[in-house]
């Protein structure tokens, strides 16, 4: 296995930390004892739990009106690779890379997952992509997808996902997530009912090719590139589309697809009650789709997110196997350090909703004590996970100081050296 971070010197600066680290540990182990919970219990389970990176949110992302390109960025999946696993290396939370096709086209995919492999990388979910025309393409993709007026447009859409899935199965992924632009810009450009319909033949045949064992997660999305109406607007639209697809089908929740203010909690806790909870894209917004770093603007719902999955895994229903993603845009950090931070962050969210104390809510709750039911959550909420996220990262081989140990590797200076630099332009990826 090759790393790209000096073990050594992770290993260094790590003993260089520990004494404090093993302070902090102690000081909260003893806290959450009093409150009748082991540490080293909550320890292992962010140990076991993990969250694939977006290969897309490697690179630098950009506004409609401008990228600023960073000295050393990667620009192809060989190169994203390589600062994934630096990620990995560090923060040990992202062992997969969720790939995004055509982007990441290459000849041969079977070296593709050894070379991921050799770096401590495998890989999550496959997106296709017809919200962009490619080069070459015989259909666009102006009047829509899959839910195009036009049959070989939804044809060549179709045949697109089959692609992806055919890639998917030489990466060792069980997953293809399909998020569609679809949707009209004016009111009237489109039948809102037969557009939906179309989408639904189409995906049928998406579907009817999922190979045994995989999942097709569906995204749903409010607004943008369409701003009148878009296909699967909303987890209602894409509810009904996956209980119609089958059970191979289920819902995507992306973090910052929501109208400001929508309690994503509940539509979290409501996909589970019909077992349609398939997975998440984490970022955090303000205004809407903003692909900002998770728990940067709103940590808080985040956590409630979190507590919803924690009633969710307690109460499975059958299947609870939601698969977890990033999908941000980095357009003025290094994508390498918010994703270490976005990644602390969900994994911190995951970890303090284990500290909940559920008999306690859930007799608040019946008992309609509004405050103690409230408070409950709230402490587990306050509650500073960071020795137990910083001891698991030491554990498994990664950095207690994530920030100030990639920093110290100058790992983006050398790129800065070694690779061919990416040119100005504009673009929402
Ligand atoms: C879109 C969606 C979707 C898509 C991505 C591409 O979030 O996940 O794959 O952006 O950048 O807004
Ligand atoms: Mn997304
Ligand atoms: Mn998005």
């Amino acid at each position: 296995m090759t790393h790209p971070i000096s073990a050594e010197m992770i290993a260094e600066r790590n003993a260089a930390a520990l004494p404090a680290l093993t302070d902090d540990y102690a000081a909260l182990g003893r806290k959450l004892e009093r409150r009748g919970i082991a540490i080293d219990a909550v320890k292992d389970r962010a140990k076991a739990w993990s969250v694939a990176v977006p290969s897309w949110g490697a690179g630098r992302g950009g506004t409609r009106f401008a990228k600023f390109p960073l000295a050393g960025e990667p620009t192809n999946i060989h190169e994203k690779l390589e600062d994934c696993a630096v990620i990995q290396q560090l923060g040990r939370t992202t062992p997969r890379v969720s790939p995004h096709f055509p982007w990441d086209c290459v000849e041969d995919y079977g070296a593709l997952r050894d070379e991921a492999a050799s770096l401590g990388l495998g890989f999550d979910a496959v997106n296709s992509n017809t919200f962009q025309d490619q080069a070459g393409q015989a259909q666009t993709y102006a009047t829509g997808s899959l839910s195009s007026t036009i049959q070989a447009t939804r044809e060549q859409a179709v045949q697109h996902n089959i692609d992806c899935i055919e890639i998917g199965q030489k990466l060792g992924s069980t997953a293809l997530t399909v998020w569609v632009g679809d949707g009209t810009n004016f009111p009237g450009q489109q039948d809102l009912g037969r557009s939906f319909d179309r989408y639904l033949d189409a995906a049928a045949d998406v579907y009817a090719a999922l190979p045994d064992g995989w999942r097709m997660l569906l995204e749903h999305k409010m607004f943008e590139p369409a701003f009148y109406s878009s296909v699967i607007s909303d987890w209602g639209s894409s509810l009904m589309a996956a209980l119609e697809l089958g059970d191979k089908c289920a819902c995507l929740v992306d973090l910052g697809h929501h109208a400001p203010n929508a309690n994503i909690e509940q539509i979290v806790a409501r996909l589970h009650r019909a077992g349609k909870l398939g997975g998440f894209h984490f970022n955090d917004s303000k205004y809407g789709d903003d692909d900002l770093d998770s728990g940067s603007i709103n940590p808080h719902q985040l956590f409630l997110v979190f507590n919803e999955l924690a009633e969710a895994e307690a109460n499975p229903r059958g299947a609870f196997n939601p698969a977890y993603m990033i999908d941000q845009s980095h357009n003025v950090t290094d994508p390498i350090e918010s994703m270490l931070s976005s990644a602390e962050a969900i994994a911190g969210c995951h970890a303090r909703a284990a500290l909940v104390d559920r008999a306690a809510l859930h007799k608040a709750q019946q008992d309609n004590d509004v405050m103690l039911a409230f408070r409950t959550l709230r402490s587990a909420y306050e509650t500073d996970v960071g020795p137990i996220l910083a001891m698991a990262r030491m554990e498994q081989g990664g950095a207690v100081d994530w920030l100030g140990t990639y920093r110290a590797s100058q790992f983006r200076q050398r790129k800065a050296q070694e690779r061919k630099s990416v040119g100005l332009g504009a673009g929402i990826v």
